[in-house]
């Protein structure tokens, strides 16, 4: 009986620590961070480490002059953000996201990646 306390108590403890450390942070991301991709994408994905509230959570990708070229509102499945793109030429692009976590903390960031050779 004690021991089984101990448990769920231990349990509980850990469950809090963990949650405490679940920030929305990318996980990854399609085109991934930093590659160079041969063809230009027709959308941004990305995955993040938790769920995310969609009325606070968004994406803006811009060309290297600092011209937005999504081509619509990004969309929020989860902890999958989506944006499409317009049609976009050789250059590199700069992603910033920035979303607010189910456990209603705020993470941002950015990254680039290129379309070319
Ligand atoms: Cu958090």
């Amino acid at each position: 009986m004690r021991t089984k306390n101990l448990v769920a108590l231990l349990s509980l403890f850990l469950a809090g620590t963990i949650d405490a450390n679940a920030h929305a942070f990318l996980d990854h991301a399609d085109p991934r961070v930093g590659a160079t991709v041969a063809t230009a994408p027709r959308q941004v994905t990305l995955w993040f480490t938790q769920n995310l509230e969609p009325a606070f959570s968004a994406v803006t990708v811009s060309d290297s002059s600092g011209q937005r070229v999504e081509a619509g509102k990004p969309s929020i499945n989860g902890n999958v953000m989506r944006v499409p793109l317009r049609a976009i030429k050789a250059g590199t692009y700069r992603v910033a996201w920035h979303v607010l976590s189910v456990d209603t903390h705020k993470t941002e960031g950015t990254f680039t990646f290129r379309v070319g050779q």
